[in-house]
C-alpha cells in the first residue's frame, strides 16, 4: 500500500498549487471578514486602510513627494493595490507553507492579521483597541480556513472511502477541499458586499446631510471680481478653478463622510476662558463672510499644479476666538499655537498671531458656491489667507486647541516640515507647455503667480538670457488671491527657454535660489523650454 500513500493525494504540481490557492482563499475570506468587522467598528480600522494609513504617516517626504508626482491624485489608490497585490503573494506562499506544514502556514495569517491590528491601533485617528478587531477576527478566521483547507489536502483516506466518495484513485478529500473552498469563496464575498453597505449606510447620512444643506447669505460678501482679473488666453489657468480641477492633498485613504448633522466643534485650551462647542447649525446662525482665496501646497515643485483659486463661505476664526476669551500673543495672550485637529486624526498648527490679525482666516462652509465637497472637508474646514495648507487649512475639522509652538509639534512638524510657512512668492507659466512647437511669430506666454496675503506688484519674462520683460498682470482681485499675467512674446525659428519671475509688494522678488519643497516650500524661478518652428 505504500506507493498508494503517494497515489492517494493530489499528484505532482497539483499539491503545491492547491495548497497556493487555499492560501489565496483563505486570505481573502480574512480580509473581507475584517472588511466587514471594520464597518461595525469603524471604515478606517480595516487592515488595508490602516496599513496604507499607516505606511503613508511613516513615508519621508521625498517618497511622499515622489509619489504625488509619478501618480498625482491616484497615488493612494496605486498604494492599495500595491498592498492587495503584496497581501495575495503572501497569502499564495503562506498556502504553498501551509501545504507543508500545516499549521506554521495557518497560523502566518493570524500573524498578518496582528501586523494589521497593530497598523489599526497605532493610527493618529485610533479610538482604541477596539480597532484591532477586524485585523485580528480576519487572521483567526483566515488561520482556521487555512487549516481545514490544507488538512483536506492530507486527508489520506484508504482506496475503499475514496470509492464511497466515488472518486477512484485519488485518496486526498477532494470532494471536502472543493466543498470547503467554494463555500469559503461564496460566504466571503457576502461578508465582502454586506460589509460595502454596511459602511454604505454611514456614508449615505454623511451624503444626505450635505443635500440638505442650504448655505445661508453671507452678510459680507467678497467684492466683485474685477473686470479684467481674468484673462482670456488659451491654455492659462483660469482665474477661479473649478471644483473639479481644484488639486487636493491629504493624507485620507478613505475621504471621511462626515454627518453634518451631528458634527460639532470644539474650540478650547490656553487661554480660553469660555470653551465652546459648535454644531453645524450653530455655526451657519453666525455672520458668514465670502472671500475668494488662493490655497497652495508646500509640497508644490516650482511649477508644480497644487495652487487653486476659489470663493469660500465661513465664519471668522478671529471672531469665535474672541469669543472665547482668547488673545493673540501680541496683546499677552499665552497660546501662540492653534492647533486644529480632524476627524481623520490630522493635526494642523497655525500662528495665533496671524489667525488673528485682521485678516480672513475662517472656518469655510462653502466653495464655489456650494457646500464643500466630502474631498475638500466638508462639513467643516479651516483657511488662513497666506499660509500654506499644511500649517492653515484643515479639512473635516472637529477641534481646535489653543496652545504653544513649544509645547506641541503637529502631524507634518514631525516629519520634517516646518512649524511656521509662510507661502513663498512664486510665479508658473502655464503656456506655452514645455516641450511645445509654436510657430515663429507672437506667441502668448501666460501663467499665474501668487504672493497670498502681500500681493503680486509685477511679473517679468525672459527669453533664453535676455534681459527680463515686463509681463502685463490681470487686475488684482484681492492681495489673497493669485494674479494671472501675459507676455507677447515676438517669437524667433529655434529653441528657447522662457522664465518668470514675480515680485510680492514687499518689493520683494521672488529668489532664483532652488530649494526642495522640504521644509518650507519650494523656491526659484519657473522655466520652460519651447521649440519655435
Ligand atoms: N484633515 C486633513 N486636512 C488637511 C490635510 C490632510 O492631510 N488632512 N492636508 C493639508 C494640506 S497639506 C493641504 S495643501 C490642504 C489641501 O487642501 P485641498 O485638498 O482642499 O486642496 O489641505 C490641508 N488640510
Ligand atoms: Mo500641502
Amino acid at each position: 500500500m505504500d506507493g498508494n500513500v503517494t497515489h492517494h493525494r493530489p499528484r505532482g504540481a497539483t499539491r503545491p498549487a492547491l495548497g497556493a490557492l487555499s492560501g489565496l482563499l483563505a486570505g481573502y475570506t480574512a480580509l473581507t471578514v475584517a472588511e466587514l468587522a471594520s464597518a461595525a467598528v469603524r471604515p478606517e480600522s480595516g487592515p488595508v486602510v490602516a496599513v496604507g494609513g499607516a505606511a503613508i504617516d511613516r513615508t519621508p517626504p521625498a517618497v511622499k513627494d515622489w509619489a504625488i508626482r509619478q501618480f498625482g491624485t491616484d497615488d493612494k489608490l496605486v498604494l492599495q493595490l500595491g498592498i492587495l497585490v503584496v497581501l495575495s503573494l503572501l497569502a499564495l506562499i503562506l498556502g504553498m507553507v501551509a501545504n507543508r506544514w500545516r499549521l506554521v502556514g495557518s497560523f502566518g495569517v493570524l500573524a498578518f492579521g496582528g501586523i494589521g491590528a497593530l497598523a489599526a491601533t497605532g493610527r493618529p485617528d485610533s479610538t482604541g483597541a477596539i480597532d484591532a478587531l477586524p485585523s485580528l477576527a480576519g487572521g483567526v478566521v483566515g488561520t482556521a480556513l487555512l487549516y481545514w483547507l490544507t488538512g483536506r489536502l492530507e486527508a489520506s483516506i484508504g482506496p475503499a472511502a475514496a470509492r464511497d466518495f466515488g472518486e477512484s484513485g485519488s485518496g486526498w478529500d477532494r470532494r471536502g477541499f472543493i466543498i470547503a473552498a467554494t463555500a469559503a469563496a461564496a460566504a466571503s464575498t457576502g461578508a465582502g458586499v454586506l460589509g460595502r453597505s454596511l459602511n454604505g449606510s454611514q456614508v449615505q447620512n454623511a451624503v444626505a446631510s450635505r443635500k440638505d444643506v442650504v448655505l445661508p447669505a453671507p452678510s459680507s460678501k467678497a467684492a466683485p471680481t474685477p473686470r479684467g482679473a481674468a484673462l482670456r488666453i488659451n491654455g492659462i489657468s483660469p482665474y477661479v478653478t473649478p471644483d473639479a480641477d481644484f488639486y487636493r492633498v491629504d493624507t485620507a485613504l478613505i475621504v471621511p463622510k462626515v454627518d453634518a448633522t451631528t458634527w460639532k466643534l470644539r474650540i478650547h485650551g490656553k487661554g480660553v476662558s469660555r470653551e465652546l462647542t459648535l454644531t453645524f447649525a450653530d455655526l451657519l446662525k453666525l455672520p458668514l463672510i465670502e472671500r475668494t482665496i488662493t490655497l497652495t501646497c508646500v509640497s508644490n515643485e516650482v511649477g508644480g499644479p497644487y495652487a487653486g483659486n476659489a470663493r469660500w463661505i465661513g465664519v471668522r476664526l478671529a471672531d469665535l476666538l474672541k469669543r472665547c476669551g482668547v488673545e493673540p500673543p501680541s496683546k499677552g495672550g499665552p497660546a501662540d499655537q492653534l492647533v486644529a485637529r480632524s476627524v481623520d486624526g490630522m493635526t494642523i498648527g497655525s500662528p495665533v498671531e496671524d489667525v488673528m490679525d485682521g485678516r480672513d482666516a475662517m472656518l469655510a462652509v462653502g466653495m464655489n458656491g456650494q457646500p464643500l465637497p466630502f474631498v475638500h472637508g466638508f462639513p467643516v474646514r479651516m483657511l488662513v489667507p497666506g499660509l500654506y495648507g499644511y500649517v492653515s487649512a484643515c479639512k473635516w475639522i472637529q477641534d481646535i486647541e489653543l496652545t504653544t509652538f513649544d509645547a506641541y509639534d503637529p502631524y507634518w512638524v514631525k516629519r520634517d516640515w516646518a512649524r511656521r510657512a509662510p507661502i513663498k512668492t512664486q510665479s508658473r507659466i502655464d503656456t506655452p507647455k514645455p516641450f511645445a512647437r509654436p510657430e515663429a511669430g507672437t506667441v502668448m506666454v501666460a501663467g499665474v503667480a501668487w504672493a497670498q496675503h502681500r500681493g503680486i506688484d509685477k511679473v517679468e519674462v525672459r527669453v533664453d538670457d535676455g534681459p527680463w520683460q515686463e509681463a502685463r498682470l490681470a487686475a488684482e482681485d484681492t492681495r489673497d488671491t493669485w494674479r494671472q499675467w501675459s507676455y507677447a512674446w515676438q517669437a524667433t525659428k529655434g529653441s528657447h527657454t522662457l522664465t518668470v519671475r514675480a515680485t510680492d509688494r514687499t518689493g520683494t522678488t521672488q529668489t532664483a535660489k532652488r530649494t526642495p519643497t522640504v521644509p518650507d516650500g519650494a523656491s526659484g524661478w519657473h522655466s520652460v523650454v519651447v521649440t519655435v518652428d
